[in-house]
């Protein structure tokens, strides 16, 4: 199948459920109620409280940002091999390989942000799954409402913006940010892989890892229910789909480091399938994109913060 063909599936896929969400949109963009507060994040036990400058050398530390109790892990730096071959079955064009260099160490969240964090934060749930619960992750949030999720964190929490919003233009202050941030979509593979070779991320066998069309009950879950990958990582594979920065494009064939995606485009990257997606691409190397303004019960986030 072709690159198009395939996007074109899963655009029509994405078509589908936003239509679907239109025609249903009192339950697609339900406020919390009125007065309502949800309680607030679990707090970590006493061992696991966050310090102020996270710093580590192990990958799958942990670190909890002391705000949203938002759990992160540490990510090394390193070298991979982005994308997959073409051996692969229902692989891409799009994937095609090239080595890639993550200078930068950096924190990932353990989870993706749930219900509760976004409620904490943003004081609002636009969950269309919200009866699944505070533990479950947020969705429906559109690229553009996750990087505004992003820099409340950052300014809550005393730290810089990492984003610059004017109308619809954004603009990042780059990697060295010490606020919040999406992870880059090489960052992302590089941490959805985690040092190993799966098909999905942390197993060949997706039922293991991962919520999706199969398994999941045709909704979202709570997150961190399913096995960790090997930077202690839940959900890489499955549940919702998550945003990164990159704009979308075919890659450069070139062997690069700390790729940020090209300067300029029409959709951004969200990678890691979601809970009505097929096995076949939920795959740790395969790409999907949508208009930045564009929200969907599949897509969530996952949020990234410096080393
Ligand atoms: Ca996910």
């Amino acid at each position: 199948m072709s690159p198009i063909s395939n996007r074109a599936t899963g655009t029509a896929i994405l078509s589908t459920i936003v239509i679907t969400c239109i025609l249903g949109s009192v339950a697609c963009r339900r406020p919390s109620p009125a007065g309502q507060e949800q309680p607030a994040p679990t707090p970590a036990p006493a061992s696991l409280q966050p310090t102020p400058s996270p710093s580590a050398s192990e990958a799958g530390t942990l670190w909890v940002d002391p705000v949203a109790g938002m759990r992160f892990r540490f990510i090394p730096s390193g070298e991979f091999t982005m994308g997959s071959p073409p051996s692969v079955i229902g692989r891409h064009e799009n994937e095609m390989q090239r080595q890639v260099t993550v200078r930068q160490a950096f924190w990932l969240g353990e989870t993706e942000v749930t219900q509760g964090q976004w409620h904490t934060i943003m004081g609002t749930n636009p969950s269309h799954h919200s009866g699944c619960g505070e533990d479950c992750p947020v969705e429906s949030v559109s690229w553009f409402d996750a990087i505004r999720f992003a820099n409340r964190l950052s300014t809550t929490s005393g730290l810089p913006e990492c984003y610059q919003v004017e109308g619809r233009s954004a603009f990042f202050s780059g990697l060295d940010c010490q606020g919040y941030r999406l992870p880059t979509e090489a960052e992302w593979e590089f941490a959805a892989r985690a040092g190993g070779t799966h098909m999905y991320s942390g197993s060949k066998d997706i039922d293991e890892i991962g919520w999706y069309r199969e398994n999941s009950g045709a909704g979202t879950n709570p997150v961190g229910r399913k096995r960790a990958n090997a930077w202690e990582l839940y959900d890489m594979t499955g549940n919702v789909w998550e945003w990164v920065w990159d704009w979308y494009d075919s890659y450069q064939p070139e062997d690069v480091t700390d790729p940020m995606g090209p300067s300029a485009g029409s959709r951004r990257v969200f990678r890691g399938c979601g809970w009505n997606t097929y096995a076949l691409h939920c795959r740790t190397s395969f790409r999907h994109s949508f208009f930045p303004e564009s929200r969907d019960p599949t897509i969530g986030v996952r949020l990234a913060r410096s080393q």
